[in-house]
């Protein structure tokens, strides 16, 4: 998933601690989502959602249309303002390598998005129809499971879910420690 050079939210900052967007970024958003919002209805229909993420993003029809029905779980037909702040943030986390830390941050939204039928655990085919949203390959979703999975059901339940964005975190925290330390040696040579 990419976002398409010079599109209007590439001009987006996302807070890199809480993945959020500031307020004044957050006002532009909600115009642009008035201008896309053609009949006045506070909402988007799928077929102006399509056009919008067909023109920000690289995405096939199959995956917008999957978007669009994880975001309008209760299956109105319309997505509303706060799914879309949601959405975008989900496209800059993306865009800007950030999306463990969206995962981590937004644990519980994330949570409930990807649980697609709403039985309140994610399945492995949950996971992988989803996977594209946060950047996660099918080895590691592999790996999820396998060390995640702690009650063995084959699903993950938020408890399991949070351990595992609680790990991602603490991993790319090491990470980061790590480059610093070497940029550091580096420097002293
Ligand atoms: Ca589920
Ligand atoms: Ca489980």
């Amino acid at each position: 998933m990419k976002l398409r050079p010079e599109c209007f939210l590439q001009f987006l900052h996302l807070d890199k601690m809480y993945c959020l967007l500031s307020v004044r970024n957050a006002r532009a958003l909600v115009e642009y989502f008035q201008m896309l919002d053609v009949h006045k209805k506070n909402t988007l229909n799928d077929l102006q959602f399509y056009h919008f993420l067909h023109y920000v993003t690289d995405l096939t029809r199959r995956q917008i249309m999957l978007v669009f029905d994880l975001l309008d779980w209760n299956a109105t037909g319309e997505i509303g303002l706060d799914e879309f702040y949601m959405l975008v943030c989900i496209l800059l986390a993306h865009e800007n390598h950030l999306e463990k830390q969206f995962i981590y941050r937004h644990s519980w939204p994330v949570f409930e998005l990807l649980d697609m039928d709403g039985g309140h655990t994610i399945g492995p085919k949950e996971f992988q129809a989803t996977r594209f949203l946060f950047n996660i390959n099918k080895e590691e979703l592999e790996k999820i499971f396998r060390d995640f999975d702690v009650s063995g059901d084959e699903s993950l339940n938020y408890k399991e879910f949070k351990m595992f964005t609680i790990f991602c975190i603490d991993r790319q925290q090491k990470k980061e420690k790590e480059k610093k330390s070497i940029e550091l040696k580096k420097s002293q040579k």
